[in-house]
């Protein structure tokens, strides 16, 4: 074959790739309710802990995206709520002032961001003061699948 009808082909098998990579991007779709709530500590159910809460449940639920997609993320703050909560998605690169930016009760944020870093990352209500929403259960997982299975690459994201 000839170099150039070898270049054209390469080429061609490049955009092909690419072109299924974006076509399999996902649009993820997550919901959460900061919830406040008295949660069980024991296995007896009856001592209980004023929690704060994504969902309900501490830790909150694992989400698990593939990387490439985006992450269309919705906060709920419900009205009987008492505090300001928010989301900090580590795996996020965004505006941290703008996207994890508190809301009070009776408001809903939104925000979109693609997954580019592969890898395992906390997700925390960052909300002040934030530790104090983290200790008493606004955390969990998020997890970002590598489209190349067998690299998970070393990079720096958002460690606030
Ligand atoms: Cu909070």
């Amino acid at each position: 074959m000839h170099t150039l009808k070898k270049t054209a082909v390469a080429v061609m098998m490049v955009t092909g790739l690419f072109s299924a990579q974006q076509v399999f991007a996902k649009n993820v779709k997550v919901t959460m309710t900061a919830m406040e709530v008295d949660l069980a500590v024991n296995n007896k159910g009856d001592a209980k802990m004023a929690a704060w809460t994504f969902d309900g449940s501490i830790p909150g639920k694992p989400v698990r995206v593939d990387e490439g997609d985006t992450v269309d993320f919705t906060l709920i703050n419900p009205p009987e709520n008492k505090n300001s909560h928010a989301m900090d998605f580590h795996a996020a690169q965004v505006d941290v002032l703008n996207e994890f930016g508190e809301i009070k009760p009776g408001q809903t944020k939104h925000f979109k961001f693609e997954a580019k870093v592969p890898g395992v990352f906390m997700y925390h209500c960052g909300a002040s003061t934030m530790a104090q929403h983290i200790a008493k259960g606004m955390y969990g997982m998020i997890i970002v699948d590598p489209k190349d299975k067998r690299i998970i690459q070393k990079q720096t994201v958002n460690i606030c």
